[in-house]
Formats: structure tokens, sequence, C-alpha cells
């Protein structure tokens, strides 16, 4: 394996989720050039491939900008699941990603490309990489929530990841939010919060409030539709749909429902929102609906904030953990 020199500070970042593969090269907290991105294989020995592919593909654009290997620290990966930091595998998966847990991506991925590779959950790497950024940095504590294909979470304690007895610290989307197992996760269980609140929850929700609807109510245009996306609920939302305006509505209220739970066990200073569907939430709401929703002072005082980051988040967070590790010059995982 390459070492790396002690003035490298620059390290790819990849952040990989159920639909893509993203990757940067990552200097000083900042993106070298766009992300590339990538779809996500069905089948974990293509993903590893790919994975490969895109680190030498970074690599390639690093050197053409005029950095050579030796200031590439290593390989940040954020995934999806739950990662042992230590090994570097992935000790757990929902069916977002079929068949990855037990992949050794450290192992493999070092013997592949012979760079320093650390491994993180996805949304704890966009938590690290929030966590960083200037107005939050001197905070307690830190949640950061991505809303995308499942719902993941991150908590930050003074400046630290919170990761847990066995790694699953953050497998926010899986507390449990309702009683009546009418809503299956992904996970295999029932009731759980991305079930609700993620893009698939919203999509439940939509068929939920369409087949329900009476014939004498006033026809959306979503009824009409054979293959209903998120896309297309927000859009018809937005064009004051009254049908989709309801299932947009009660998509916030299920996000603020984990929300609440979350404020009233950890009192953080405030949650930060990201993730793919994070530009389609109305932060305005989820603060009103958790002022309603929380004991009297606690959700008052809870910021809900945007995410500086944006969707590359995961990436430049996973890249600063390889960079921060390599720079503290022993692992610095727990
Ligand atoms: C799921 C779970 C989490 C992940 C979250 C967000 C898997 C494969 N995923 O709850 O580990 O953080 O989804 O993932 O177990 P995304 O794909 O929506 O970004
Ligand atoms: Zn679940």
């Amino acid at each position: 394996m390459t070492v790396p020199s002690k003035r490298a500070c620059a390290a790819i970042g990849i952040d990989l989720g159920g639909t893509n593969l993203r990757g940067a090269v990552v200097e000083s907290g900042k993106l070298l050039g766009k992300p590339v991105y990538v779809e996500t294989p069905g089948r974990p020995e293509k993903i590893v491939d790919a994975l490969v592919k895109l680190i030498e593909e970074l690599l390639a654009e690093a050197q053409a900008a005029g950095l050579d290997k030796d200031s590439i620290c290593g390989v940040g990966i954020a995934t999806a699941g739950v990662v042992n930091c230590d090994t570097g595998e992935v000790i757990g998966s929902t069916g977002n990603l079929p068949g990855w847990a037990g992949t050794k991506i450290r192992e493999v991925i070092e013997a592949r490309t012979a760079l320093c590779v650390h491994v993180e959950n996805d949304a704890n790497a966009a938590a690290y990489g929030e966590a960083r950024v200037d107005e939050l940095k001197d905070l307690h504590c830190i949640v950061v929530v991505t809303l995308g294909t499942g719902i993941g979470g991150g908590v930050v304690f003074d400046g630290k990841l919170l990761h847990g007895r066995g790694w699953a610290a953050g497998e926010i989307g899986h507390m449990s939010i309702s009683l009546d197992d009418s809503r299956l996760c992904t996970c295999g269980l029932h009731n759980c919060w991305e079930a609700y609140g993620s893009g698939r929850g919203l999509l439940a929700t939509a068929r939920e409030l369409i087949a329900g609807q009476k014939d004498n109510d006033p026809q959306s245009s979503l009824s009409k539709e054979a293959e209903l996306t998120t896309y297309k609920v927000f859009q018809e939302a937005k064009g004051g749909d009254r049908l989709a305006c309801a299932i947009v509505r009660r998509w916030h209220e299920h996000i603020t429902t984990g929300i609440v739970n979350l404020t009233h066990i950890l009192n953080p200073d405030c949650f930060v929102i990201t993730g793919g569907l994070s530009q389609a939430c109305d932060l305005e709401l989820l603060k009103q609906l958790t002022v309603e929703k929380a004991l009297h002072n606690i959700g008052e005082t809870v910021e809900i904030r945007a995410s500086r980051l944006d969707t590359n988040a995961g990436l430049i967070g996973a890249a600063q953990s390889v960079i921060d590790e390599v720079g503290a010059g022993v692992p610095a995982r727990r």
C-alpha cells in the first residue's frame, strides 16, 4: 500500500447509495472537479469493480489537475449499510443494497488500488462532513438526517461521530413510529420511520391516499398515473393539486415524527436535512410541526437547517475521515 506523504491533504471521496455511486477528489474540504456519477450495479462483485474503476478515473483526473499519487491520502467510501469502521466491512444492509452485507470493502479496495481506504456509513460520513462546516463546528450535538431511497442518520457529539457498540448508531431510519404493521420496510421490519419518510414511504402514502379517494372527490391527475414517482407527486403539489398537497403534507408529518423522537432523546443543537429528497422538504413546515409536537421549550430551541454541502456531504465527509486518519497517524475510528 502507498504510504501517503505527511503533506498530503487531498483524498478521493465516494458516496455509494442504492441508486448511484458518486465520486470526486476532495482537497481542503472542497471538490477538485465536478462529481462523477455511475449507476450502482445490482451485484456486490460488480459494485466493487465499479468502485475500483471510479477510483482509477478520479486518480487520473487528480493527476491531470497537477496532483501526484503521493498527494492523495487515500480513499474515503461512504456506503449505505452498517459498517465496521475498524475493519471496513459492511456488517448489515437492507434490501436497498441486496447482498452487500459481508463485503470487506476496505480489504478488497486496498488490495486492488494500493491506497489507504476508510469506510463509513453514508449518513455518518455526511454528518462528519456537515459537522466541519464553520457555523456548526462548535456545536455540542448535531443530527444529520439523509432523506433519499432510505432514511439515514448520523449523530455528532463534540465533533465525534457516534458509532455505538455494534456500529449501528445512527440507523435512525429503522426507529419504529407506528404499531399497525401496515408498512414493511426494506430491512424486513414493519413500522420503520424509513417506510414513511423516505421516497419509498412517500409513494406508499400516495397509494394509500389515492385508494382512499371517494368517487365524488375532485379527481387528481395522480390517480391516473400508471407509474407514480416522487418527482410527479412534488410537481403536482407545486401546481396546487389537492391530493398531491395532502400527500406531501402527510410526508412532512411523518418526517416530523422521527425528528420529534430524536429531539426528546438527544436534545440536539440542530438537525441538518440532506439527501436527494431534502430539496423537496419544507424546513419551515418541519420546524412548525416540531414545535407543535415536541415538549414545550425543546421543540422551540432545536434548529432545523438545510445542508451546506448538499448532495456531496457523504463523499466530502468520507474523504475528510481518511485525511484525518492519515493525519493522526493512528486509526481514529471510534
Ligand atoms: C437505509 C440503510 C442505511 C442508510 C440509509 C440511507 C442499507 C443499505 N441502508 O436505512 O444504512 O444510511 O438507508 O441510505 O442498509 P440511502 O441509500 O437512502 O442514502
Ligand atoms: Zn427498517
